[in-house]
C-alpha cells in the first residue's frame, strides 16, 4: 500500500505527528495556510517561531524548522519556505529543498505522519502542475529509502489542486 495520500481540506484540522507550514523567511506569520495555523494552534507557536528567529535569525528559502503545534491536534508544526515564482530555474531546486528538508526535520524528530500543504502555489504563485511535479516527486524519492515515515499526506485547499494530485499519483 502507498505511504502516500491525497485529500481536500483544511490542514490545520488534520491530527498527524506534524503538518507542514507554508511560512516566509521572517517566520512571524502572514495570510493564506501560514495565517490559518497560526489563528488555529495559538500564540504558542509564534513564541517558537520568536526563538528560533534569536537563534538563527529566520528560515532562509528552501530550509525548514519544527515548532510545537500549539494547540492543533498535530504535534507539531514544520514550517518551511518555499520560492516566490518568477519563471527561473531554481525555483525547482529551491521548491525541492523545502519538500525534502521539511522531511529531514519530520524524520530528525520521530515523526511517522505528516501533512503537506502545496507549497508556493498561493501568493507565490509557482505554477500548480509544475509544483505538484516537485512535491510528489520529491516524496516519493525521500519514502524510497526512509522506512521510519508511514504516511505523508497531500492536503489540498482548491479542486485544481486536489485533481492534479490525484491525476499524477493514479499514474504512480
Ligand atoms: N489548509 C491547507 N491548504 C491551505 C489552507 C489551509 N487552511 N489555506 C490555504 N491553503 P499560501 P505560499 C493553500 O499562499 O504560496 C503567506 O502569507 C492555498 O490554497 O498559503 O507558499 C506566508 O506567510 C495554496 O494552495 O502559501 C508567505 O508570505 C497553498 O496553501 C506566503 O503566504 C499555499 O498558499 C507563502 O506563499
Amino acid at each position: 500500500m502507498s505511504r502516500i495520500e491525497v485529500m481536500q481540506g483544511d490542514i490545520t484540522t488534520l491530527a498527524m505527528d506534524a503538518i507542514v507550514n507554508a511560512a516566509n523567511t521572517s517566520l512571524m506569520g502572514g495570510g493564506g495556510v501560514d495565517g490559518a495555523i497560526h489563528r488555529a494552534g495559538g500564540p504558542q507557536i509564534l513564541e517558537e517561531c520568536r526563538k528560533i528567529v534569536a537563534r538563527q535569525g529566520g528560515c532562509p528559502t528552501g530550509e525548514a524548522v519544527i515548532t510545537t503545534g500549539g494547540k492543533l491536534k498535530a504535534r507539531y508544526v514544520i514550517h518551511t519556505v518555499g520560492p516566490v515564482w518568477n519563471g527561473k530555474a531554481k525555483e525547482d531546486e529551491l521548491l525541492t529543498r523545502a519538500y525534502e528538508n521539511s522531511l529531514r526535520v519530520a524524520v530528525e524528530n520521530g515523526v511517522k505522519t505528516v501533512a503537506f500543504p502545496n507549497i508556493s502555489t498561493g501568493v507565490y504563485r509557482f505554477p500548480k502542475e509544475r509544483a505538484a511535479d516537485i512535491a510528489i516527486g520529491t516524496v516519493q524519492r525521500f519514502l524510497e529509502h526512509e522506512p521510519s515515515l508511514e504516511k505523508v499526506i497531500f492536503c489540498c485547499f482548491d479542486a485544481e489542486n486536489l485533481a492534479l494530485y490525484q491525476a499524477r499519483l493514479s499514474k504512480s
